[in-house]
């Protein structure tokens, strides 16, 4: 089997599980998520986008010009979500002027330092990052108000379509990557997922 997006999350399943299946989403789908819980997701999220929208910047520094178009649709869609999240957090009251719990700021770091990583690698961790929340969301099923919303931003149709396309970019410049660089990707999946958990972990211990 050649070295493709697929194969890694059929070698790392189990990582992968804990990244996309989470108490955190199960109570949003129960409506039982306590509000202190949900509104520590979504400060921290918010702060965590401010730093993935620099990231999605550098990885379109790095890419190949037939990649352009699908990454800048995703900037652009960043500065819609960026306002969506203002405005939810005005709608809850919430200060984004947050100091950033330390497994955001870990994440962030992370992000940071993949810029200086090779394209593969980059397109590898960004298509992992949309995929956990695109998952992530829509594993429980249908929400109740006022998730529902919030699953629908990560979970519609379209966003599962542009997941996908990141996915055949990944695919596409992993295929002729050198062993070590495809390595470094693979090390970048793992280290996504488990990240991915641990920013669940940190909203869901707020309660
Ligand atoms: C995403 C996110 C998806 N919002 N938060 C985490 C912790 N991981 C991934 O990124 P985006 O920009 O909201 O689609």
């Amino acid at each position: 089997m050649s070295f493709t997006c697929t194969k890694l999350l059929l070698t790392h399943s189990q990582i992968w599980h804990a990244a996309t299946i989470h108490p955190f989403l199960q109570q949003c789908h129960l409506g039982t998520i306590k509000s202190e819980q949900f509104n520590t997701w979504l400060v921290q999220d918010y702060l965590f986008v401010v730093e993935f929208t620099r990231m999605v910047g550098r990885v379109l520094a790095s890419a190949p010009l037939d990649h352009f178009d699908v990454i800048l649709g995703g900037l652009a869609a960043l500065q819609d979500e960026l306002t969506w999240f203002k405005q939810k957090a005005a709608q809850r009251q919430l200060n984004l002027d947050t100091k950033k719990q330390a497994t955001c700021q870990e994440y962030c770091e992370y992000m940071h330092s993949l810029g200086t990583k090779p394209y593969p690698v980059q397109a590898t961790a960004f298509w992992a990052m949309e995929l956990a929340y695109n998952q992530g969301w829509q594993l429980p099923g249908e929400m109740p108000v006022p998730y529902n919303e919030f699953a629908n931003r990560w979970g519609n149709p379209g966003f599962t379509e542009y997941v996908k396309i990141l996915e055949q970019q990944a695919d596409e410049v992993l295929q002729t990557a050198a062993a070590d660089v495809q390595q470094q990707a693979e090390e970048a999946f793992v280290k996504v997922a488990k990240f991915e958990h641990n920013f669940w972990q940190m909203a869901f211990n707020a309660g």
